[in-house]
């Protein structure tokens, strides 16, 4: 089982979209482990986006991503790593699939509606950038026999 970080930007918080966005991720057989809402602050945001640092966009990423709060989760799954990014779409709302969560909810590269982690390394460095190991719960769900054939 694999871990990944979703964090759901503040144009989901504020278009009242939250749920349904997480509820792809429960019909989809993912687990959720650890979930909160947060406003982040400046530092974190560098610390989370440190790879784009210079990029001509990366300042207004970060007042995009500061400017209210946020809804920051872990997800657990088989392959979530790469199912998940699947499931978000492209980076541009504008070429995203339909069907994704920014193909069916975005249209502007600057309001993408939705983070997820690139790699298993990415995915670890954000787990831990927004959450103590007490905040992540382990435990089992009744339907894990109905998702997996094998667990
Ligand atoms: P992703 O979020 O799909 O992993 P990324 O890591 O390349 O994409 O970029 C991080 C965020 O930065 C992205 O969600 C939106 C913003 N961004 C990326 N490229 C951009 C661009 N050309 N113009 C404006 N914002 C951009
Ligand atoms: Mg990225």
């Amino acid at each position: 089982m694999e871990r990944t970080f979703v964090m759901l930007k503040p144009d989901a918080v504020q278009r009242g979209i939250v749920g349904e966005i997480i509820s792809r991720f429960e019909r989809k057989g993912f687990k959720i482990v650890a979930m909160k809402m947060l406003k982040i602050s400046r530092e974190l945001a560098e610390k989370h986006y440190a790879e784009h640092k210079g990029k001509p966009f990366f300042e207004g990423l970060l007042n995009y991503i500061t400017s209210s709060p946020v809804i920051a989760m872990v997800i657990e799954g088989k392959n979530a790593v790469k199912v998940v990014r699947s499931i978000v779409g492209a980076t541009n709302p504008a070429e995203a699939q339909p069907g994704t969560i920014r193909g069916d909810y975005g249209l502007d590269v600057g309001r993408n509606v939705i983070h997820a982690s690139d790699s298993l390394e990415s995915a670890k460095r954000e787990i831990a950038l927004f959450f103590s190991s007490e905040e992540i719960y382990e435990y089992s769900k009744y339907d894990e026999n109905w998702i997996y054939e094998k667990n």
